[in-house]
This record gives C-alpha cells, sequence and structure tokens, in this order.
C-alpha cells in the first residue's frame, strides 16, 4: 500500500546507491528529503541531480539538529546503527528505519529473498534467470546492486532480493514468501561484536514468516538450522550429504527433488559453473522455482545456460603456462576456502584488504598444501602474514600493480594465479568490482607482452 509521506521531514544517511535510490523515492512523493553524508562532497557521487530535484544535502557530518526534527530517519546498509547520532535518534524517539522496509511496504508480488554469508548474489542471479525462461516478470536485485526501493511501483509479479545482514537489521514488517539462508561463516566481524550478532542479523530474515511460507535451508550447515529451529514456516531443506525424503539432495552426480510424491533428477556434468559450491548454489535456486509450478527442464535450462557472474572464479587466460583467476569477490574466508579448494595446481593466491577481523584458521590447511606463494596487499597483511607464517613463501606488494607483476614472476608453467582477497576491498578501492578490474586490466598489460591465451 502506498504511504503518504507528503511534507513529512525524512532524513537519507548514506549517500550511495542506496542512499541517492531513496531521496528520489521520498521526492517523488513529495517529502521533505534532506541527504546526509559523513564524508564530504568532494568524494561523493555527483548529487546536482537531486539538489535540482528539491534535495537538501547534509555533508562532512550528521547534523544533530536535522535528526532530531526528522519525521523518520532512513539509513543505507553501510551505516551501522550505533553510531552517536543513531544513538541519538532512539534516546529521543525518532524512528529509523532501513530502505528495504521502506521498499517492502509498497511492493506487490511475490517476495523471495535470500541471505547468507557467501552465494547470494549467484543464487539471486540464477533464480532471476529461471523466472525469465519461464517469461516471468521478475525484479532481481537488493545487496546484489539495485537497490529494492528502485523496484516500486514497476510492473513485477516477482521480487528476488539480495540481503545483506546489513539489510536485515533494519526491517520491522519485512515478510517473503521465500525465505532462504544458504550458509553462515565469519564475516563482517569488523561491525558486529561477535559471530552470534551476526548470526541473529541474519536469522531475521525469518522474523515475520507466517505458517504457509517457506523457509529454504542448507541442511548440511548447522548454523543455518538453529538461526531457522524457531520458524513456523514450513522447511523445505537442501543437502550433499543427505538423501532427502522431501527436499533437494545431491546423489553421485545427480541432484535429486522429492516434493510431496513427485521427482525431478538433474544431472550437475551438464552445468557450466563448477564446484561442490556452486552446485548447492543450483540446488537452492531450483526449489521456488519447482514449488511455484516451473516446468522443471524451464528451470534446468536456465541453469545449464548460466556461465556464472564476473569476479567470483573468473577465468581470465593463461599466462606463460599459469592459469589466471579473478575472485575479488572472495571477500571472506570461508569464499576462498572454497575457491581454493576447486584449484588442483599450486597457487600463487593474492589476499588481503580491509580486514574484517574473521579467524584466519580455516585457511591454515589449504594454504599448506596447496599455496606455494602468498602475495599480501592491503590493511589486512600483517595479521595475515603473522597466522599463515612458515606455511609457505610470503611476500608483501604495495599495489595491485605490484602483486599482479610479482605473481607473474613466482608462478610457474602449470600453476595458477588467484586473486581471492579474503577481505573487502575498501582501503584501497571503492568496490570489490573496481578492485577486480584492475587486476584484470594488470593482467592484460602484461599478457600484453607475454604469451597469453585468452579465458573470458
Ligand atoms: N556513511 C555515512 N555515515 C556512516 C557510514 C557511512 O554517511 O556512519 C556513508 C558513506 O560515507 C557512504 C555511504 O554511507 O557515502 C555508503 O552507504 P553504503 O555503504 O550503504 O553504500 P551503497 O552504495 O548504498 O551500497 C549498499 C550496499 N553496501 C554495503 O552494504 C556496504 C551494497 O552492497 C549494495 O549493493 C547497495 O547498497 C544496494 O543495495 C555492497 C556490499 O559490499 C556490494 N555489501 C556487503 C557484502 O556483500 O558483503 C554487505
Ligand atoms: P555473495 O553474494 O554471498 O558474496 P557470491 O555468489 O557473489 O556470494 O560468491 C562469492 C564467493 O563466495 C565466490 O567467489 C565463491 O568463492 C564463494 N561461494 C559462492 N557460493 C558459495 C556457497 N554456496 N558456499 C560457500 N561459498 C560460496
Amino acid at each position: 500500500m502506498q504511504r503518504d509521506y507528503r511534507n513529512k521531514r525524512i532524513v537519507i544517511v548514506g549517500a550511495g546507491s542506496t542512499g541517492c535510490s531513496l531521496a528520489r523515492f521520498f521526492r517523488a512523493r513529495d517529502a521533505r528529503v534532506t541527504l546526509s553524508d559523513c564524508r564530504s562532497a568532494d568524494f561523493l557521487n555527483n548529487l546536482d541531480e537531486l539538489k535540482k530535484s528539491g534535495v537538501e544535502l547534509d555533508v562532512g557530518g550528521h547534523t544533530q539538529a536535522l535528526f532530531m526534527a526528522a519525521d523518520l530517519v532512513v539509513i543505507s546498509p553501510g551505516v551501522p546503527l550505533d553510531i552517536p547520532i543513531l544513538k541519538a535518534c532512539c534516546k529521543n524517539k525518532v524512528p529509523v528505519l532501513g530502505e528495504v522496509e521502506i521498499a517492502w511496504r509498497e511492493l506487490t508480488g511475490t517476495m523471495i529473498a535470500i541471505t547468507g554469508t557467501n552465494g547470494k548474489s549467484t543464487v539471486t542471479t540464477l533464480i532471476g534467470e529461471m523466472f525469465k525462461n519461464w517469461r516471468e516478470k521478475v525484479f532481481v536485485g537488493g545487496n546484489l546492486g539495485t537497490p529494492l526501493v528502485d523496484a516500486v511501483n514497476q510492473d513485477f509479479n516477482w521480487y528476488v532480493a539480495e540481503l545483506s545482514s546489513f539489510q536485515l537489521e533494519t526491517i520491522e514488517s519485512f515478510h517473503p514468501r521465500y525465505a532462504m539462508l544458504l550458509n553462515i561463516t565469519e564475516d563482517h566481524l569488523d561491525r558486529y561484536p561477535d559471530m552470534a550478532s551476526y548470526q541473529a542479523a541474519k536469522a531475521r530474515i525469518f522474523e515475520n514468516l507466517q505458517d504457509d511460507d517457506i523457509a529454504i535451508l542448507n541442511l548440511d550447515d548447522p548454523l543455518v538450522m538453529q538461526s531457522a529451529a524457531k520458524t513456523r514456516a514450513i522447511k523445505v531443506c537442501f543437502s550433499c550429504n543427505k538423501v532427502l525424503a522431501d527436499g533437494m539432495s545431491l546423489v553421485d552426480g545427480k541432484i535429486i527433488w522429492r516434493w510431496q510424491g513427485s521427482e525431478a533428477i538433474f544431472t550437475v556434468d551438464e552445468l557450466q559453473i563448477r564446484g561442490r559450491h556452486n552446485q548447492e548454489n543450483v540446488m537452492a535456486a531450483l526449489i521456488p522455482l519447482l514449488l511455484e509450478g516451473c516446468p522443471a527442464e524451464v528451470a534446468w535450462s536456465a541453469a545449464k545456460k548460466f556461465t556464472g557472474l564476473p569476479h567470483r572464479m573468473e577465468f581470465l587466460g593463461e599466462l606463460r603456462g599459469s592459469c589466471w583467476y579473478n575472485d575479488s569477490k572472495g571477500t571472506n574466508i570461508g569464499s576462498v576456502v572454497k575457491s581454493l579448494s576447486g584449484l588442483q595446481e599450486p597457487v600463487v593466491l593474492i589476499a588481503g584488504g580491509k580486514d574484517k577481523h574473521g579467524d584466519l584458521s580455516a585457511l591454515v590447511p589449504l594454504i599448506t598444501e596447496k599455496v606455494s606463494h602468498l602475495v599480501l596487499i592491503g590493511v589486512a597483511a600483517e595479521r595475515m602474514a603473522k597466522a599463515f607464517s612458515g606455511l609457505t613463501e610470503i611476500h608483501r606488494a604495495n599495489s595491485m600493480h605490484d602483486a599482479v607483476g610479482l605473481a607473474d614472476q613466482l608462478s610457474n608453467s602449470g600453476g595458477a594465479v588467484l586473486l581471492s582477497p579474503g577481505c573487502s576491498s575498501f582501503d584501497m578501492f571503492k568496490s570489490f568490482e573496481e578492485r577486480g578490474q584492475v587486476f584484470i586490466r594488470e593482467f592484460r598489460a602484461l599478457s600484453h607482452h607475454g604469451e597469453c591465451v585468452n579465458g573470458s
């Protein structure tokens, strides 16, 4: 239902993609909008268009008086709830909500929400591709890139939304028909005091589900099952370890779907995306489609065509006999584990970036077994060097240019070079995309001089 925001004083916090979309949304509703960002205008997107549309700016800090006079404060995902200005709002009973909640209140189709530490973007995109193959009008976005609020007042039957723990922190009534939790491993411990708080934020995806809603769960992940223990919704599970009488299982290279007497079987060798984790992603993605009555062959033909997203184990090509991979989206230790596990050859690993303070020990066996040289970049380099000391040869680089040059010198024919940082990018780059693009550019510059066989 459309809310009346006319003349309401709305303060939006964060002038990134979410904040700008929110500002447009509220201006279109004739609200009195202020966009507030702690950074000064020089470091922000060009906000001239928004200014012209009547949005006021409060940049280089958050002005207390504006917040205290607001009818509603709406925050971007990257803004933690415990900053002083938001604590003051809470104390003074100024309502604070997040963008997902604002969008949800006005959306009319069926919501499929996907969260988890890893695999969210892949699963969200896959579900979108399957719906499109079924000729359905579908919005695909959220943490993936397009803020959910951009979907309001557009003609969609379905919304497939990737949600981060940050976005789930500020929901109230958000109530998807399908709520999917893929896995939980350590991440974002620079924002959360401990794993329990991170897990609790993820578990909020189930908070408003009713008896006939569906929770899609990874049965092999104890933290996932624990997070959903109290949900009222129908639990539909996927598992690579158990054969399920009702659910999605992986058995001897076949994905088997059994649900209330019906059965569908798919052959994993037909997929182009590689690795056990991607098989799990496909299994999870198929579930809402099959439950909604999409013919199995229609969903599967979209899965077969899917070649994966950029910056996720993206094969760049061969240089002097070494295979180069861009996994810039490997932003936590769990994802580096999956990416390294998929490689059989000796690896020169480029890792590091903005430290999320996670436990690095899960990487120790793989570094010992597979990594011939570790090239470290960014703020986390120091801590990683200590944690992996003695396991392999460790090198430092001050830029991606130097890291790529070093990796080229250290790699041998028959080996691999992998950028899988295990950290966010914000110490050296604007985003994981920019980091991946710089890596690709440096690889191409080198390949220009060396013997290169092109990949993607
Ligand atoms: N800011 C303040 N005050 C603060 C903190 C931040 O004003 O106290 C300002 C910053 O100066 C900056 C702005 O907030 O200008 C940035 O807001 P944002 O970080 O929320 O950035 P957006 O561009 O709106 O992007 C967000 C998501 N970013 C984060 O969660 C960090 C994007 O996910 C998402 O694609 C986008 O909304 C649309 O939904 C990115 C991400 O890194 C990809 N997500 C994390 C992840 O996947 O691990 C959760
Ligand atoms: P997210 O959106 O959750 O960050 P992506 O689909 O972008 O996830 O994948 C990011 C990285 O996470 C991949 O490069 C891969 O290393 C790892 N990954 C993908 N799917 C899974 C999964 N199901 N389980 C564990 N790790 C995964």
